[in-house]
């Protein structure tokens, strides 16, 4: 991948779930140094400031965790997902892993205007596969792949107008699976990778027969990364802490992985929570992952002090 014009986007959303502190997400990364770590790479970086969710008037549910705050959350996301895509390749900076409601329905809205199909590489625990119907938690983090799928129960969001077909989608990394949400995927054309597989195969070849897939599509590839994608040990600022996650070098390989294939047309980056991290090294190996995707190579890295 060559020189790319990269924009960021801070996408300070708190309402998928319960616990608060996702909303410092977009100045941890600025204070980490995303925007310089893209430009030393040699890419012109744009950082368009944090979206604001449309209006809305809370109500109380029984079960749903601040629903109109989310759906207003994912009006502004896709708006500005659809937007900016159409000037460079986005980097959203969350902001927690609803956010991704609105992103990928913005891209997906790009990607039917560019004639080419959208792919969707989840990095995650979790396979966020749950609908408002079937969730325990209420939390609407654990349903954007349920949504942009076209699952039923999204009353009240944004209609889902050309649904992600399975096929498009890969899951990598996960651990953490509700009985509803196992259920579902087995029977469904998705690509899902525990950590079992990985282990056992490596990271690297599941990744790479999905990167296939899209190359030999001519599609978009839009990317979420949630923090606990990675082993709790390397990234403790979530509220979901998972053991068994991702090692450094395997988060970093995908990256780098995702750097060569060329196909990467937008990034989130999702559920930091700043108050739980330590001395910021959560924040910090986010912006080095995000530079690995974007280019850095092992013996290019620069070292920074914080
Ligand atoms: N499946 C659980 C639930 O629905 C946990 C979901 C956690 N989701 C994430 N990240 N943020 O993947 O509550
Ligand atoms: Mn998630
Ligand atoms: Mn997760
Ligand atoms: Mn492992």
């Amino acid at each position: 991948m060559s020189q790319q014009d990269c924009i960021l986007v801070g996408a300070p959303m708190d309402s998928g779930k319960r616990r608060q502190g996702c909303l410092m997400g977009p100045d941890a990364y600025r204070t980490a140094g995303l925007a310089e770590a893209l430009r030393g790479l040699g890419h012109t970086v744009t950082d368009r400031g944090n979206v604001a969710p449309a209006p809305f008037t809370p109500k109380d549910h029984p079960k749903i965790v601040r629903l109109e705050e989310t759906i207003a959350w994912t009006t502004a996301l896709a708006d500005a997902a659809e937007a900016t895509l159409k000037d460079g390749l986005p980097i959203f900076m969350g902001g927690d892993h609803a956010l991704s409601l609105g992103t990928v329905l913005g891209a997906m809205r790009h990607a039917a205007t560019q004639d080419r199909p959208l792919f969707v590489l989840w990095l995650d625990a979790h396979t966020d596969f749950h609908t408002p119907h079937t969730t325990d938690s209420g939390n609407l983090h654990g349903t954007p792949l349920g949504y942009v799928t076209g699952r039923d129960g999204f009353d009240g969001f944004p209609a889902v107008e050309n649904p992600l077909p399975h096929e498009n989608i890969a899951i990598i990394g996960l651990r953490s699976v509700d009985a509803a949400e196992r259920e579902a995927m087995q029977g469904s054309d998705i690509t899902y990778v525990d950590m079992r597989e990985i282990d056992e195969t490596g990271i690297a070849r599941p990744l790479s027969t999905f990167l296939d897939k899209v190359t030999a599509a001519n599609g978009m590839l839009h990317v979420s990364l949630d923090v606990d994608f990675l082993d709790p040990s390397v990234a403790p600022a979530v509220g979901t802490t998972v053991p068994g996650g991702a090692t450094v070098r395997e988060g970093h390989l995908v990256m780098e992985m995702l750097h060569d294939s060329g196909l990467m047309t937008s990034l989130d980056l999702v559920e930091l929570n700043p108050f739980l991290d330590e001395r910021g090294r959560t924040a910090t190996l986010m912006v080095d992952l995000a530079a690995s995707a974007m280019g850095r190579r092992v013996f290019d890295r620069p070292t920074r002090a914080f």
